[in-house]
């Protein structure tokens, strides 16, 4: 355990009113710092019990009563700082919070009392040893997730699932690492204090661990990210009545008028327990008009930074204007949808009393991927089908670890440095000091994802992001 000198305060439940607002205190005079604050109803001092909520008044120390409320004391090392924690839940008023805030910062004390800064509660409780630093990101990846899997994966971090991992493959390098460098000592006796076929299975199956978790990664980010869904087309295909039919809420105007759309209009919706974000666009046609060139320009950068281009288009065989001319990065997924399904015909039929087989035949012929109707409704859920087809395809389920940009880093250098390793134990002979070089450069990327030796810069990266009280 550190010590660390101050106390620190802060509102540790969000910046708005609600039920219950919390202010948090730990350090070495937290419980001391409760009792110039606390009072049973009666006005006494209250005999704090570790653990237990006690009701009582919070009076400043002008003694004018600033709340009634409910106060924890926990003694450390078992808190979640490690340091001795006092709670306080209050009415959940952002001005009263303040003012407790300001009561506690009033109050004399030895050691000092403070403001806490962002992500300090949990900055302690990593430099006190009691979380790693990927526990320590998962509080904060836990706090900002907008869907199941990203609650998921950020809870499976905090839980120590992947500091456990890099644990025990850390372990097993440094015993390696340990057994090469023995053969230092023997170099010029013919003594092999290591198994380079041992040691290559070993490597290669840390190498494979460690190219799951870079998959795991790209998941994690369209955890964080969401999935970017661009709507593209012609003026006046459908793509507005698309958006409003996919989110089934009134998102953006739609009007017989071409041209209509000129900003880029989103929602978002949670298929499959992952964000996807939905962005209408204005039409592409040579325009003229200032305002509508500037909406196709964000149309064409938005097509650039999707994962998803779903292509609208409302005539079979021939767009009277040919198709539109869309410049798609290389790995983005192309969706061509035929919508107006209600009004289209085809074999003499309106499209949605095509059979199945007629409508394959007619989507095969015009290389389309669905037929809908946005205005009917007709095969729209099939949009998520496919999109749910897309993420089982982008996104690796079965890895359930969150794994952020900071941590990928440290995991490709890790993945580069052992593939150096391989050679050098296919080839055998002689080359121990390099392999030790490399082996020695994997551990320490390794622990640099775990924190084992952080720099100060990077943890003020990393819990600067926090908000105060966290
Ligand atoms: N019959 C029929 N009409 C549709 C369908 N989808 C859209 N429309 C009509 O087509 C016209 C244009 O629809 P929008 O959704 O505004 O088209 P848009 O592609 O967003 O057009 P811009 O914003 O101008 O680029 C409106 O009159 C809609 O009612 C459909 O599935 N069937
Ligand atoms: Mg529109």
């Amino acid at each position: 355990m550190r010590y660390f000198p101050d106390n620190i305060v802060a509102v540790a439940t969000a910046p708005q009113n609600g039920a219950i607002g919390i202010v948090r205190i730990s350090g070495v005079e937290a419980k001391n710092l409760l009792t110039h604050v606390f009072v049973s109803q009666s006005g006494l001092a209250v005999s704090l019990v570790p653990g237990r909520l006690h009701f009582g008044r919070l009076v400043g120390v002008d003694g004018v009563v600033l709340d009634h409320c409910l106060a924890v004391y926990m003694p450390g090392p078992h808190t979640f700082t490690g340091e001795d924690v006092v709670e306080l839940h209050c009415h959940g008023n952002l001005l009263l919070l303040k003012k407790v805030v300001a009561a506690v910062l009033s109050l004399p004390s030895k050691a000092g009392i403070r403001g806490a800064e962002p992500g300090e509660f949990t900055k302690r409780a990593y430099l006190n040893g009691k979380v790693d630093l990927t526990q320590a990101e998962a509080v904060h990846e836990l706090i900002t997730a907008s869907s199941d899997a990203a609650l998921n994966s950020s809870l499976a971090n905090l839980d120590g699932a992947l500091k456990q991992l890099i644990d025990h493959m850390r372990d097993q390098l440094v015993t390696v690492l340990a057994d090469v460098e023995a053969s230092f000592e023997f170099s010029e006796e013919d003594i092999q204090t290591y198994n380079p076929a041992q040691t290559l299975v070993l490597v290669e199956a840390c190498a494979q661990k460690l190219k799951t978790l870079e998959a795991a990664y790209r998941t994690s980010k369209l955890y964080d990210h969401g999935v970017s869904v661009v709507l593209v087309g012609r003026p006046n295909v459908g793509k507005s009545s698309l958006l409003n039919a996919i989110l089934v809420e009134d998102r953006a105007i739609v009007t017989e008028v071409p041209g209509t759309t000129r900003d880029v209009v989103e929602g978002a919706k949670i298929i499959d327990g992952v964000r996807f974000i939905f962005r209408d666009t204005a039409g592409l046609r040579p325009a003229q008009d200032p305002i509508e060139k500037t909406g196709i320009d964000k149309t064409n950068e938005w097509i650039q930074k999707s994962d998803v281009v779903i292509v609208v288009l409302d005539h079979f065989n021939q767009e009277p204007d040919g198709e539109p001319d869309i410049m798609l990065p290389q790995k983005t997924t192309v969706i061509r949808v035929l919508n107006k399904a209600d009004v289209l015909e085809y074999k003499q039929k309106k499209l949605e009393q095509l059979s199945d087989s007629e409508r394959e035949e007619l989507q095969r012929l015009g290389g389309y991927d669905l037929v809908v109707s946005a205005k009917s409704g007709y095969q729209i859920p099939h949009i998520e089908t496919l999109l749910k087809k897309w993420l089982d395809h982008h996104c690796d389920k079965t890895n359930c670890l969150h794994i952020n940009e900071r941590q990928v880093r440290s995991i490709s250098q890790a993945l580069a440095k052992l593939d150096l390793c391989q050679p050098l134990l296919q080839e055998g002979g002689l080359r121990e000091e390099l392999l030790a070089a490399c082996l020695r450069d994997v551990i320490g990327c390794l622990n640099d994802i775990v924190g084992i030796v952080t720099s100060e810069d990077v943890l003020a990266n990393i819990f600067g992001r926090f908000c105060i009280g966290k």
